[in-house]
């Protein structure tokens, strides 16, 4: 079996280096998740981005294990026989004992290979297993709770995968199994009950308890000092992607413009009748993720929102902001008006290309003749006929429509009635609009046809003002991207990017402090920052983005896997000493990375409130300037050292906030 060797993570444009000396000899790894191949949430992005790093160190040791879901073996994985003979023993066992255990590769990048249990097939266990959790965790399971039965069918057949597999290896085996979250852990527990000779990490991303309780009536943070959880915290991991490097610097600008130009398509449409605002001086903004109305901070995004418009319509402002609003709420389809709208621009689009090819054969024909031809006779009646009635099918009775869909729950739902509350009804007075899409994006979609990645390209600034939000891969996302976005001190995201960013603001990185303000101030603060932006010119908007933009490193797995690694190597060492020696990095003073304010901001205090690139009105409008003699003055004025581990234990990325006792 071909050795598996530690990894050297060389450096990323200026970030420090991180090269940890450690040799995983025959060490095999199994991460395992219900999100393995099977994306319900975040957590798939974590493990889905992740395994490129992973399968560089681990090589043909590193198995990703998941549940065994038809639909998405046909269209993500490869099935194969299994590479590892120990492995497809343990895989034979199981499988002439009642289980269903494939086998394959996930056609990801990195390709690892994944075991996946079909939870189903063995559900005949489940009451045996109950008893047994019962009987030795004192931990009881309600009848009918499929995620929960789920859970337990998935940890005790991951427990059995794992004996199973250490019992047909022929020399004792170095096991690390890496566990994601409740729904995988009770896999670990019964590790640690059966005492398999398994080197145990979990890792939990928040997803469920802190979730409800913040959903309540409960005031969350200020009463978590009640809150009666015992956490043993080791080493935050922070979420990272896999950033995309294109070889043409300023290509992410070009596919800024390129997406923006098709929301503009859609919003010809959405708007028709209505397009009594100018196109390019209007400012897309979004929300997107699950559908969690005040945890994800819809309310306070669509609050300010109003406060924004009032600040907007007294200023006289010539901008208009679309804010869509992208959460998946059950629905019965597009609706009419909705999809009537694309109709009337695509019929609008088709005459006007009919009258053109008329008018260019006739001026053609004209030339031909070697004459300039008479302007007044190059449209025919019927063109100005095929014209007007053209323009007479944009007439319309209501206002453009607030959402694209047929709602099932329209008079519950949570972002309608606070739309009906505030008023923001799509009017031609409103310099604020908008758009509820309650259903994910597809590049097949008949109304805005494109995937997710593209519309965030080409909208101008992510909001997610959330008040309960363990990371938040929305906002990491749109800085790969180089969209700004605005985040919360309350968001891992958030707190991160303070940590390691001296002047978040100026790079496009706002972040919102929900912990320290009431909702009141934290709206008038939000409703502030989006005025802000929507002062700024065009040429500030790009030069904004590339600052974002030069964030990705920061964010890379390449970067971020660090903390990983760091945990695996000390969980082997933990569980296996004869065999692993881990040595925390060479470093006393775990200071942490801080990326300076770019060197073009001005360095007074009051001016870096406003530390968005801001221009003259003279510059307004003109979207050329010296990016690369922008990018090298940054460059040259970022990188401090950052050191992990320190000696004493693995160094903390950062600190949340309370977490040494502070108010
Ligand atoms: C990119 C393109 C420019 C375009 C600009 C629009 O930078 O390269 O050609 O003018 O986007 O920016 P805006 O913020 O107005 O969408
Ligand atoms: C969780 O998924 P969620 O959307 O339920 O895990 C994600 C990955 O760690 C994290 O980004 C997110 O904040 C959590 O909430």
């Amino acid at each position: 079996m071909p050795l598996a060797r530690s990894l050297s993570i060389t450096s990323l444009s200026g970030l420090e280096e991180w090269d940890e000396e450690f040799d995983l000899e025959d060490a095999v790894l199994f991460e395992i998740a219900w999100e393995v191949a099977n994306k319900v949430g975040g957590i798939y992005t974590v493990i889905q981005t992740k395994a490129r790093l992973t399968a560089e160190e681990w090589g043909e040791n590193y198995f990703l294990v998941g549940p065994y879901v038809e639909s998405n073996v046909r269209t993500q994985v490869e099935l194969i026989e299994p590479t590892n003979p120990a492995l497809k023993r343990a895989i034979d066992k199981m499988n002439s004992s009642g289980c269903k255990v494939y086998f394959g590769r996930w056609l990801i990048e990195g390709s690892p290979y994944v075991v996946l249990i079909d939870v189903a097939f063995t559900a005949w266990n489940l009451d045996k297993w109950k008893k047994e959790l019962w009987d030795n965790f004192s931990i009881g399971v309600p009848w009918f709770d499929r995620e929960a039965n789920d859970a337990v069918l998935f940890g005790f057949l991951t427990a059995w995968l794992l004996g199973e597999y250490a019992a047909q290896c022929e020399e004792p085996p170095h096991i690390l199994a890496h566990f994601h979250e409740w729904l995988a852990g009770l896999g670990l527990a019964l590790c640690r009950q059966r005492q398999l000779p398994v080197a145990t990490i979990f890792t939990t991303h928040a997803t469920l308890l802190g979730r409800y309780l913040c959903a309540g009536s409960v005031d969350f943070y200020n009463n978590l000092a009640d809150v009666s959880v015992s956490v043993c915290l080791y080493i935050i991991t922070p979420n990272g992607l896999n950033v995309k490097k294109f070889s043409a610097m300023h290509e992410f600008q070009n596919l800024h413009a390129q997406s923006k130009n098709r929301i503009q398509e859609f919003i010809r449409g959405h708007f028709y009748g209505h397009l009594d605002f100018n196109l390019d001086k209007c400012l897309f903004l979004f929300i997107a993720g699950r559908y969690e109305f005040s945890n994800k901070g819809a309310d306070i995004f669509l609050e300010a929102l109003a406060r924004l418009n009032y600040l907007l319509r007294v200023n006289h402002s010539d901008v208009t902001v679309v804010a869509f609003f992208i959460m998946p709420a059950r629905t019965n389809n597009f609706n009419v008006e909705t999809l009537k709208g694309q109709a009337v621009r695509k019929q609008l689009w088709d005459t006007a290309q009919t009258v053109k090819e008329r008018f260019g054969k006739k001026l053609y024909e004209s030339l031909l003749v070697g004459q300039l031809p008479d302007v007044s006779k190059m449209l025919s009646k019927d063109d100005f006929t095929m014209m007007k009635r053209a323009i007479f099918a944009t007439q319309r009775q209501c206002q453009p429509p607030i959402c694209t869909h047929n709602m099932l729950e329209d008079s519950n739902d949570p972002i309608l009635t606070c739309i009906r509350r505030i008023g923001l009804f799509n009017s031609s007075a409103d310099r604020v609009k908008v758009i509820f899409h309650p259903e994910f994006l597809s590049s097949t979609s008949p109304l805005l046809p494109m995937d997710y990645e593209e519309f965030v390209r080409g909208c101008h600034l992510g909001v997610f003002p959330s008040y309960y939000e363990p990371w938040g891969y929305t906002p990491a996302e749109c800085t790969v991207m180089g969209i700004p976005s605005i985040s919360t001190n309350l968001s891992g995201f958030g707190c991160f990017m303070e940590e390691h960013i001296a002047d978040p603001s100026a790079y496009g990185i706002y972040i919102l402090d929900r912990r320290y303000r009431g909702v009141d101030e934290s709206c008038n603060q939000l409703t502030s920052y989006l005025f802000q932006f929507c002062q700024q010119s065009r040429r500030a908007r790009i030069i904004q983005r590339n600052r974002t933009e030069r964030l990705s490193d920061l964010l890379d797995w390449r970067y971020l896997g660090r903390y990983y690694i760091s945990a695996r190597h000390m969980a082997l060492a933990k569980a296996f000493p004869d065999t692993y020696f881990y040595q925390p990095h060479d470093s006393d003073t775990a200071q942490g990375f801080r990326y300076p304010r770019p060197a073009s901001v001005p360095p007074s205090p009051s001016l870096s409130r406003h530390s968005s690139p801001r221009q003259s009105e003279a510059e307004e409008d003109d979207d050329r300037y010296d990016e690369d003699a922008e990018a090298e003055k940054d460059r040259l004025n970022i990188r401090q050292p950052l050191t992990l581990p320190s000696k004493k234990g693995p160094a903390l990325p950062y600190t949340l906030p309370g977490a040494n006792g502070e108010k």
